[in-house]
């Protein structure tokens, strides 16, 4: 018999990988949708191909009697939590949603899952976010380095993480935490750095537009691939034992160093190009992220596919095919 999943954030950049990847291991796919007025906008991301093989459902992280009607319908072997309002700066513009949405969603599904479905095991979307500007000595972080959140969005993220730990210790419920270093794809957000950044370089290549207008450019992240994020997500469930884990590349650019590779792929001068503007500062930054998968890699035998330029080079063919087929 197939193993049956559910997905929160379904229709998210992650949550589209997933279905993919579970699908092709014959899974029974189920996910949730958060409702839309433009009801388009709510597949939007998952893949026409899959429509016939997966079973949707409307429902809300904020609102949990929706969470037990689709538990108890689907009786999910296991559940990927990757719902979330998860831009960083819209967190400190919506910070209540942005919390509702992220740690009550995480406590309203743990209590769905314990009520209905105790047997089965869960995946929770964890992030860098929740590390702030610790770092340890050596300049990575790790499943060990103390978290000290620096936006609502990691806050919330914290309280998800630390709940989630206490219902595996207190319940005994196989529940593991993702800690995903940023991860990307030609179907991030627009509104994410590296795809704004991808898009608006093609279209001034393309003679669309001119400008663009950024942030913070001496940020740091671990940029990787969402699909080979989504791996370990399903590796973290077949895992003998529950657990947390760190996923990343170990390797971290500057927003800097993204602008001057892409620009330079397209063989612009980026210096003609970006402007900065203060709209796009956050009121307090995270620096710096450089995350240590060493525990991923052996205890999981995950290792990541895509480099920071392999990634961005798929982001950049997308983009140009997309402007150039219209
Ligand atoms: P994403 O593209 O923003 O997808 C999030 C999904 O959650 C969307 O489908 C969204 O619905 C849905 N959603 C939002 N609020 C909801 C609610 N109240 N009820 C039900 N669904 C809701 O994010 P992602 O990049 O795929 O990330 C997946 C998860 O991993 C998120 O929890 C994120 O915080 C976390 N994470 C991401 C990264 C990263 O670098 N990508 C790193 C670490 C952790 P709509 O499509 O209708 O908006
Ligand atoms: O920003 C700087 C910005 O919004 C990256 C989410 O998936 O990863 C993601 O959060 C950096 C920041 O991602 C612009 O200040 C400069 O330092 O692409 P981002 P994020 O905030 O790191 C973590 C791990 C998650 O868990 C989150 O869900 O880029 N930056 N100029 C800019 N950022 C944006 N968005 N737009 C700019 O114009």
């Amino acid at each position: 018999m197939s193993k049956v999943a559910l997905i929160t954030g379904i229709n998210g950049q992650d949550g589209s990988y997933l279905t993919e990847l579970l699908v092709e291991k014959g899974y029974e796919v189920w996910g949730i949708l958060k409702r839309n007025s433009v009801s388009e906008n709510q597949t939007a991301r998952i893949p026409d191909k899959l429509f016939k093989q997966i079973n949707l459902e409307y429902a809300d992280m904020t609102d949990m009697s929706s969470l037990i009607r689709v538990l108890q319908k689907c009786k999910p072997d296991e559940i990927y939590n990757l719902a979330a309002q998860s831009h960083v700066k819209i967190s400190f513009d919506q910070p209540i949603y942005t919390t509702d949405s992220i740690a009550m969603g995480t406590l309203n599904l743990l209590e769905a899952i314990r009520l209905t479905c105790p047997e089965a095991k869960m995946y929770q979307a964890s992030s860098s976010e929740m590390f702030g500007n610790n770092i340890d000595d050596d300049g990575y972080q790790r499943e060990t380095t103390p978290l000290n959140p620096v936006s609502p969005y990691g806050c919330a993220k914290v309280f998800g993480y630390n709940i989630c730990r206490n219902y595996r210790n207190a319940y005994g419920l196989f529940i593991s935490n993702g800690i995903l270093f940023n991860h990307e794809s030609p179907r991030r957000g627009t509104n994410f750095v590296t795809n704004k950044v991808v898009k608006e370089a093609v279209r001034i290549k393309l003679g669309l537009t001119n400008q663009l207008a950024l942030g913070n450019l001496d940020a740091s992240r671990d940029w990787g691939h969402a699909k080979d994020y989504v791996h370990a997500m399903w590796l973290m469930l077949q895992h003998n034992h529950p657990d947390d884990f760190v996923c990343s590349t170990g390797v971290s650019h500057t927003v800097k160093d993204l602008v001057e590779y892409v620009f330079g792929k397209l063989d612009l001068d980026w210096n003609e190009h970006v402007t900065q503007d203060e709209k796009y500062y956050r009121s307090e930054e995270l620096r710096f992220l450089k995350g240590d998968c060493s525990k991923a890699e052996k205890e999981l035998g995950w290792k990541h596919s895509y480099t920071f330029e392999t990634m961005l080079d798929e982001m950049i063919e997308y983009w140009l095919k997309k402007y150039r087929v219209g």
